[in-house]
């Protein structure tokens, strides 16, 4: 039997959500899976092309992160692992599909591909292919923030930083220069940690020192917490605490999210590596079965209802893939065209 972490316990009768709330996160979280199980029929179509990693079982750390923020005003930060992050911050489904499918009608005009989304009109910062890359992004959006507010005089400038990335970006440098910088300058970040246990083939206890991340949080004076990735509400009541922390001027956050990818690293990943116990154990905590069950008991909405929800989102799917298959390519007179701000 494998032997996993201990998940923190999190009452769920403490809190409180509206119907409203309830299927607004069911929804975000069902949009985020059924878009990546259809990214995978279409890259073994064919569609697509590159390295294309997908989300499945991490959905409540997205949507209970970036639905806790202000949509199209707080700012998001991604790795090579964003397409759920970019739909959770309002990126539309057509725009993400395209953008896999290198068309001009994607977020990023078809440049980037699966790796990097990027939506201005979104606050996207983008989605970074190398391991912690993100991280001095993500510090620098939190640092303006702040330096419009203090230097600049914009009082309504509160704006806050979710930057989003992996157990194995924690053994970069990167991870560390900006925490410290983060907490010096009291920027209003959240470094959002979706330990998954590994590290394409490499397993989280075997690269790091001390394997539990959130206690890095303390060494630089920031709160450190550890939650249940796999449960929404949980990591919602963890991100609305920090967000509160960090729109009130009190500084950074660090969320280490237990969770699991419930395939292969990318989709070239034969996934063989792991153990069938432990994908099991992870398996059985899917966290939209949880919320699924968590909605149903609670009354706040009948499976009915639900399952009308995955129906509405899988035919958005299905659209979004008609657009991007008849979407144009972007045109090659155009190749030098956004790379500036400008354009
Ligand atoms: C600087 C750098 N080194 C190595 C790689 C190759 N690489 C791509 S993904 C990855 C694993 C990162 O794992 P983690 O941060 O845990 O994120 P996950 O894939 O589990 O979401 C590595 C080593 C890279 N992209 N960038
Ligand atoms: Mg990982």
């Amino acid at each position: 039997m494998v032997k996993e972490r201990t998940v923190p316990s999190f009452q769920v009768d403490s809190v409180v959500i509206t119907r409203e709330e309830g299927l607004m996160l069911y929804e975000d979280m069902v949009l985020g899976r059924l878009f990546e199980d259809k990214c995978a029929e279409m890259y073994y179509r064919g569609k697509m092309f590159g390295f294309v990693h997908l989300y499945n079982g991490q959905e409540a750390v997205s949507t209970g992160v970036i639905r806790s923020m202000r949509r199209d005003q707080d700012f998001v930060c991604s790795t090579y692992r964003d397409h759920v992050h970019a739909l959770s911050a309002g990126v539309t489904a057509r725009e993400v599909m395209a953008e896999l499918f290198g068309k001009a009608t994607g977020c990023s005009k078809g440049r980037g591909g699966s790796m990097h989304m990027f939506s201005s009109q979104h606050n996207l910062l983008g989605g970074f292919a190398f391991v912690a890359e993100g991280i001095p992004v993500a510090t620098g959006a939190a640092f303006q923030s702040k330096y419009r507010r203090e230097v600049m005089g914009d009082e309504s400038s509160d704006t806050v930083t979710a930057c989003f990335f992996g157990d194995g970006a924690c053994n970069n440098g990167q991870f560390y220069e900006c925490l410290n910088m983060a907490t010096l300058w009291k920027l209003p970040i959240l470094f959002v940690v979706e330990n998954n246990k590994w590290a394409i083939g490499m397993a989280h206890e075997r690269a790091t020192s001390d394997p539990e991340i959130y206690k890095k949080g303390p060494a630089f004076g920031m709160p450190g917490y550890e939650v249940d990735g796999m449960d929404v509400l949980a990591v919602r009541e963890v991100a609305q605490k920090a967000i509160a922390r960090a729109r009130a001027g009190e500084g950074p956050t660090l969320i280490e999210a237990l969770t699991y990818r419930f395939r292969g690293h990318s989709l070239a990943d034969p996934d063989e590596l792991r153990d069938r116990d432990e994908k099991e154990f992870w398996f059985a905590r899917d966290p939209i079965n949880k919320f699924f069950a968590y909605l149903t008991e609670h009354n706040l909405a009948d499976s009915d209802e639900l399952k009308a929800i995955d129906k509405k989102v899988q035919d958005l799917i299905n659209d979004a893939v008609e657009f991007a298959q008849t979407s144009p390519e972007p045109d090659p007179s155009e190749l030098y065209r956004y790379i500036y701000a400008d354009d």
